[in-house]
């Protein structure tokens, strides 16, 4: 899963990019290229459930994010930018929430409205460039792509995103081929100075975003790079100091699971202790394929724990005793802190 850190140019893309990951995109890059970063996803039950495996490893689920180069000078998206952005599978849009090296004030929402206009326009080209060729007789690609393609055509006329388009999750698989840029999750993230981490979202951004359906979060990358310079008890109190509950990289975290509908499964053994992350509503069988192929492949059952009664009860032969381990088949739909075992023939 991958998060593009997008937004206007000169928002403070990078800086949030850097806070959140550590990383430093080499400067140098062509617009368009991009930089990746891993932010390790705590989680306090595979903490916990680490415990009771002392020797095994620990091992987070990670969530991945990228940066994108941009080219210099430029008030809008340059053609590049745009060509990566449709490779990730959410956007987290990096706000001004600070004066401009011109020193002129932030306007958050309208930062919000200017891209996803660009994003509307970009979509909208990808659409009139099929549609004539459907039209004259070109082999749809999936059913009824001709009638889909007209109905998102009046809808991006209408400057309004294909987020908002009401497809159904049938629709949206079948377009997922053309990767539209308007369809992809979105997360707003204003990016204040440390003077303002606490304050509430403006008005004119929290209804700009209610009318899209989009949530806000709210930052300082610049106090976000501080804490990640920082031990964890250093930080710990910096964060106190802010008045803060935890930094930032975990909050954009749970917000990225929720916006792309991510849930958690852990696996428990003596080698390693580790956390997966599947999209809601992943079947046993495809769960299973995440951790190995031959998995997936060789699947007969999965031995299924919840963690609070692993927890509770301390080992597997407790909860098989207590009758706390279920064996369910390929289409079990897993939840969120199952602890699995597979079965397999492989
Ligand atoms: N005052 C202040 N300046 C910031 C903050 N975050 C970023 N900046 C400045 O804003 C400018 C742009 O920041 P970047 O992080 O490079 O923004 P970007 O969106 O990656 O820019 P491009 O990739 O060129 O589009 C730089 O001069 C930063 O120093 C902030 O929180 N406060
Ligand atoms: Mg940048």
């Amino acid at each position: 899963m991958k998060v593009g850190i997008v937004g206007l140019p000169r928002s403070g893309k990078t800086t949030v990019f850097s806070a959140l990951t550590g990383q430093q995109p080499d400067p140098t890059l062509p617009p368009g290229r991009t930089t990746l970063g891993t932010v390790r996803v705590r989680d306090a039950r595979l903490e916990a459930l680490h415990k009771l495996y002392p020797p095994a490893k620990l091992i987070f689920a990670e969530v991945v994010f990228a940066d994108v180069a941009a080219a210099p000078g430029r008030k809008g998206l340059d053609r590049a930018s745009l060509t990566a952005m449709r490779d990730f599978d959410a956007f987290a849009q990096v706000l001004r929430g600070f004066p401009d090296e011109t020193g002129a004030p932030p306007d958050p929402s309208r930062e919000l409205a200017d891209l996803e206009a660009e994003l509307v326009l970009a979509d909208l080209d990808v659409v009139e460039r099929k549609l004539p060729r459907l039209q004259k007789g070109e082999k749809p690609g999936f059913p009824a792509e001709k009638e889909l393609l007209t109905r998102l055509r009046e809808h991006l006329d209408a400057n309004r995103p294909l987020r908002l388009a009401g497809l159904s999750a049938a629709e949206a698989r079948n377009l997922s081929g053309y990767a539209f840029l308007s369809q992809k999750p979105l997360l707003a993230v204003l990016n204040v100075p440390e003077a303002a981490v606490r304050d509430p979202a403006p008005p004119a951004l929290v209804a700009a975003a209610e009318e899209r359906q989009v949530r806000v979060l709210v930052l300082s990358g610049e106090v976000e790079r501080q804490i990640a310079e920082l031990d964890e008890e250093s930080a710990r109190d910096f964060l106190r100091d802010l008045g803060l509950a935890e930094s930032a990289s975990q909050r954009f975290i749970a917000a990225a699971y929720g916006l792309m509908d991510l849930i958690s499964f852990f696996t428990v053994g003596d080698d390693e202790v580790r956390a997966w992350t599947i999209r809601r509503g992943t079947e046993a069988a495809a769960a299973a394929g995440k951790i190995h192929t031959d998995l997936e492949e060789g699947f007969i059952r999965a031995e299924v724990i919840r963690c609070e009664d692993l927890l509770a009860l301390g080992s597997e032969a407790k909860c098989r005793e207590a009758g706390k381990l279920r064996l369910e088949g390929k289409t079990y739909v897993v939840q969120d802190g199952d602890v699995l075992h597979i079965r397999h023939s492989k």
